[in-house]
């Protein structure tokens, strides 16, 4: 029996009442929350449990990165500089660089490649209390490269203590052989590397990028309907860089989130409340590309869309390691309070990835936590650059 019993805990437990616990106590055992809540109204029962007095540090769920594209081969600091000088991002993708300039580099590196280049940025994220983190493929954009960039997603929740959620992003870009053949490309190859990526089980969700410089409503829908038939959960890149229609698509699908979204309105909004869609807000990439146009906040707020926040961690528009800097931006750049920032990488993205027993600290929750040198939650989003992380707690062994 492996047990735990924090005491002197100041508990942020992100439950619905989401009132502070002040000084509370929390029994871990075989790797779930068995108890939470005053010390005063602590059970006898749990007097004889080992105990570790945490000293009045706050205590949060481990938080969640709900969207990312963690692995990747080389690097677009060339691009940095090319943006730097006035090329914009559409214009860079347009000429052959963007997402299908790291598909050269993520064809080139081996399956070993991938991983070792995505554990230091993994580490990164654990080193901020991350707990959960989703990775994407759709930097292969064919068999063989989705099938590594997927295998390496896996390997690398073997080669860590940490939960990795799969999404198959076939549908990212269209490959230079592709060139003008988008739907030749949705039927040929995305559509039956989903199947195969499905039916060897590297698959948890299905995303897509619907954008001008990517895919269609249309096109996206293909894929949805084939993700539909495999029973997988749909995710959507959308509204990021213009308004094509793709959250409405996500609402109609009853997908999990629909991502970036600054360019959604409020119809947007409704749809997604309808449907119980999360807007997943991604700072870090409207930081990167200096977007002018935030995501409809008020509209979220006042249609009780739930807002989750991530890293997107990825080499191009969001080469961002921290989940503590994305809820700094998430707060200063977009508006949301410190509060809606915290339930932005912990409820909320939990919810924004299917997931019922993690991002909050309750009974029957698994023991995943984040232990932190502050007094109030609100100093997680306060600070810039600073890492108040004390423990992090995954799993069941304590
Ligand atoms: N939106 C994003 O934020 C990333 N993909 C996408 O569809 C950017 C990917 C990249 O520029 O490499
Ligand atoms: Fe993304």
């Amino acid at each position: 029996m492996n047990r735990l019993l924090l005491t002197h805990a100041h508990i942020a437990p992100q439950t619905a009442s989401n009132s502070l616990i002040p000084n509370g106590a929390i029994a871990l055992q075989n790797g779930f929350i068995d108890w939470v809540g005053p010390m005063a109204e602590l059970p006898e029962s749990y007097a004889s449990w080992p105990q570790k007095n945490i000293k009045n540090r706050l205590v949060t769920p481990a938080l969640i990165d709900c969207h990312t594209h963690l692995v990747f081969g080389g690097n677009r600091a060339k691009e940095f500089e090319m943006r730097l000088n006035g090329a914009s991002y559409t214009e860079i993708s347009r000429a052959g660089g963007g997402i299908v300039s790291t598909v050269t580099a993520t064809r080139a590196a081996d399956l070993e490649t991938l991983i070792t280049g995505a554990l230091p940025r993994l580490d990164a994220l654990i080193a901020e209390g991350v707990g959960t983190i989703e990775i994407k493929s759709g930097y292969g954009l064919n068999l063989e490269t989705e099938f590594n960039m997927l295998r390496a997603a896996r390997a690398l929740g073997q080669r860590r203590n940490i939960r990795i959620i799969t999404s198959f992003l076939g549908a990212h870009a269209i490959p230079a052989e592709y060139a003008g053949r988008a739907d030749d490309y949705i039927t040929e190859i995305c559509i039956s590397t989903l199947k195969d990526a499905h039916a060897e089980g590297l698959v948890d969700a299905v995303d897509g990028f619907c954008e001008g410089i990517a895919f269609t409503p249309t096109q996206i829908a293909r894929v949805f309907d084939v993700a539909k038939e495999l029973g997988l959960p749909v995710k959507l890149h959308a509204e990021q860089l213009s308004h094509l229609g793709g959250t409405m698509l996500a609402a109609k699908y009853g997908a999990l989130s629909a991502d970036h979204v600054e360019y959604a309105n409020e119809a947007d909004a409704k749809a997604m409340a309808a449907s119980g869609t999360v807007a997943v807000l991604l700072p870090g990439a409207f930081y990167t590309l200096k977007e002018t146009q935030a995501p409809p906040i008020g509209a979220f707020r006042k249609h009780k869309v739930p807002m989750a926040l991530a890293t997107d961690c990825n080499p191009g528009s969001s080469p961002m390691t921290s989940l503590l800097l994305t809820m700094n931006m998430g707060c200063t750049l977009f508006g949301l309070t410190p509060a809606e920032s915290l339930a932005a990488v912990t409820t909320n993205a939990a919810r924004a990835l299917g997931l019922t027993d993690t991002g909050r600290i309750a009974k029957g929750m698994r023991s995943e936590l984040a232990i932190w040198d502050v007094e109030t939650p609100a100093e997680l989003s306060y600070r810039i650059g600073f890492n108040p992380l004390h423990t992090r707690i995954v799993g069941d062994t304590y």
